[in-house]
C-alpha cells in the first residue's frame, strides 16, 4: 500500500512552491515538485501589485505534476494580510496589492478618527503594522468595495480552485477586523471602521473541506497564513520554547493558550494571531530577511558578482558590533537601495557607515538577531513564561552566522530547521484532517544546534545604541 500523500502549495513574499508530503511512519516527508518567484512588481499607472493569475497558473501546473502521487488533498498558505476583491460577477475585479505599498500612508490617523487604539487592540490583539488588512481597505477608491467580497490570497486560490468562497481564521486574523477571543469577525469594528457589512465571507477552520479542485483533488483549509503554518511545525517537545519564524519577516515569539491584550502588550506592540488547536501566536514581527534579498538584489542590478554563500562566510570574519540598527526601522519597508538605507540609519545614530558587502550584511545579521531577542525577552515578560530554548524556522534556519548570532544574543541554545516549515505545517493540517497523524504537536528533527557564546554584556550595550534592549 502506498503512503498518503498530501500537496502543500506555500507562497512566499519572493518564491512559491508545491510541495508534495508523504507521511511515512507518522513523520512527514516533503519533496519539492516546483518552485517559481513570487516579487510584487511595480506596474503602469502605479503600485505595487502581485501577479495572482500566474501564481494560479503555477499552482496548476505543480497540481498537474502531484497527480500521479494520487494526493488526497490540497491546501493553500501564503503570506498575510493582502486581499483580491471578487465581484457580482464572481471574478477578481482589480488588482492584488501588495502590502509594501504606500497607499496605506496616513490610513492609522483615518482609522483613529473612527476607533481608539485601545479598542482596536483590545479587540483583535494585534500588533500595529501599516499594511494590516484594514488600512489596505481605508486607502481603496470610495464605493470600491461595494458588493464586492474580500478573499485574503489563500482563500482567493482555493476560491479559484473550487467556487467556494470563504475566510480561513489563522489568516482573517491579520485583517484587524477578527475578535481574538471570539475568533468570530468583529461586526462591530467593521462598522465603525465604515466598511460593508457584507465585505466578508463566512469563516472556515484549519482542516475544514473548502470544496473540489481540478481533477476531483479536496482542497482543504489549512492554517493558510504561512507563519501560523510554520509555527504549528515548530518541532518543541517541552513547554518552555520560543521561536522565530524567519523569512522575508521575522516572527519572533510564543505559542500560548490565549491572548495576552494587556496595555503593556500592546504598548510593546505585540500581535496575538490565532493559530491552530485555538492558539494564539503571541509575537512580534519585525523586518527580517528582507534586508538582505534587498540589498543582494541592488548589488547584483549594480554589476557585483556576489553569491549568498560567500557573503554569509565573509560577514562571519568581520569584527563584531561595528554597526547596529533597528531592523524595524520603517525607512527599510519599501524595495530600494538597502545598504545605503542601512549606511544612512549608522550615520544618524553615530555609527561608522558600512561600505563593503560582508560589513553590511554583519550588521544586519547582528541587528536580527538582537531584534530576536528583544522580541523574545519582551514575549517572556508579558506573557510570564519561561524560553528555555529558541527554535528557528523558515529559510533563516539555513544561516548559520543568523542563527548562531541569534543564540548568542538570547543567551540560550537555537535549534534550526525545519526550513520549510510553512509547508510541513500545511500537510500537518491536512494530514490530521484525513486521521493518518496524531493532534500531538508533530515532531520533526531540528538539523543542527547553537549554543550560545559570550559576552552577554557586550550584546546587550549593542542593543542599547539602538533602543533594542
Ligand atoms: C510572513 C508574513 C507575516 C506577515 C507578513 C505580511 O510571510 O505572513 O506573518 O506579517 O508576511
Amino acid at each position: 500500500e502506498r503512503e498518503p500523500a498530501f500537496v502543500a502549495v506555500d507562497l512566499g513574499a519572493s518564491s512559491g512552491r508545491v510541495m508534495l508530503g508523504r507521511v511515512r511512519n507518522g513523520a512527514v516527508d516533503l519533496t519539492e515538485l516546483r518552485r517559481f518567484t513570487t516579487g510584487p512588481r511595480e506596474r503602469p499607472g502605479g503600485g505595487l501589485r502581485w501577479d495572482v493569475e500566474e501564481m494560479y497558473g503555477e499552482v496548476l501546473a505543480g497540481l498537474r505534476e502531484a497527480a500521479p502521487s494520487a494526493p488526497v488533498s490540497v491546501g493553500i498558505d501564503s503570506w498575510a494580510v493582502d486581499y483580491g476583491l471578487i465581484g457580482p460577477d464572481g471574478k477578481l475585479d482589480g488588482d492584488v496589492r501588495c502590502y509594501r505599498d504606500s497607499r496605506t500612508d496616513g490610513m492609522a490617523g483615518r482609522l483613529r478618527e473612527r476607533v481608539d487604539d485601545e479598542t482596536l487592540y483590545a479587540v483583535t490583539g494585534l500588533q500595529y503594522l501599516p499594511f494590516n488588512t484594514i488600512y489596505q481597505l481605508l486607502a481603496e477608491p470610495p464605493g470600491r468595495l461595494v458588493d464586492r467580497t474580500l478573499l485574503l490570497l489563500p482563500d482567493l486560490l482555493g476560491y479559484w480552485l473550487t467556487g467556494e468562497l470563504g475566510a480561513e481564521v489563522t489568516n482573517a486574523s491579520t485583517t484587524a477586523l477578527l475578535d481574538v477571543t471570539t475568533r468570530q469577525w468583529s461586526a462591530e469594528l467593521i462598522e465603525r471602521a465604515g466598511l460593508p457589512a457584507g465585505l466578508l465571507p463566512p469563516l472556515r477552520q484549519p482542516g475544514d473541506r473548502i470544496g473540489t479542485g481540478p481533477d476531483g483533488v479536496p482542497v482543504l483549509a489549512v492554517a493558510s497564513h504561512d507563519t501560523a503554518s510554520a509555527v504549528a511545525a515548530v518541532p518543541a517537545s517541552g513547554e518552555n520554547f520560543g521561536y522565530v519564524s524567519c523569512g522575508t519577516w521575522s516572527l519572533a515569539g510564543l505559542e500560548l493558550p490565549g491572548p495576552v491584550l494587556s496595555p503593556a502588550a500592546r504598548a510593546a506592540n505585540f500581535t496575538n494571531e490565532a493559530g491552530v488547536d485555538g492558539t494564539v501566536r503571541f509575537l512580534r514581527n519585525t523586518m527580517g530577511l528582507w534586508l538582505l534579498s534587498e540589498s543582494l538584489r541592488v548589488w547584483r542590478e549594480r554589476g557585483l558578482a556576489i553569491t549568498l554563500g560567500e557573503v554569509l562566510d565573509a560577514a562571519a570574519r568581520e569584527p563584531q558590533f561595528v554597526s547596529i540598527v533597528d531592523p524595524d526601522d520603517q525607512a527599510f519597508l519599501p524595495p530600494g537601495d538597502m545598504p545605503e538605507r542601512i549606511a544612512r540609519a549608522c550615520r544618524e545614530s553615530g555609527q561608522p557607515a558600512p561600505e563593503r558587502p560582508a560589513a553590511v550584511v554583519r550588521t544586519i545579521l547582528e541587528s536580527l538577531a538582537l531584534a530576536h531577542a528583544a522580541s523574545l525577552r519582551t514575549a517572556a515578560r508579558l506573557a510570564d513564561r519561561e524560553i528555555d530554548v529558541v527554535h528557528v524556522v523558515g529559510g533563516g534556519a539555513r544561516n548559520a552566522l543568523l542563527c548562531q548570532l541569534t543564540a548568542d544574543a538570547c543567551g540560550v541554545p537555537v535549534l534550526a530547521g525545519p526550513v520549510e516549515a510553512s509547508a510541513l505545517g500545511n500537510v500537518y493540517v491536512q494530514a490530521r484532517a484525513a486521521g493518518v497523524l496524531a493532534a500531538e504537536r508533530p515532531v520533526s528533527e531540528p538539523f543542527a544546534r547553537y549554543a550560545p557564546r559570550g559576552d552577554r554584556a557586550a550584546w546587550r550595550a549593542a542593543a542599547e545604541r539602538v533602543g533594542l534592549a
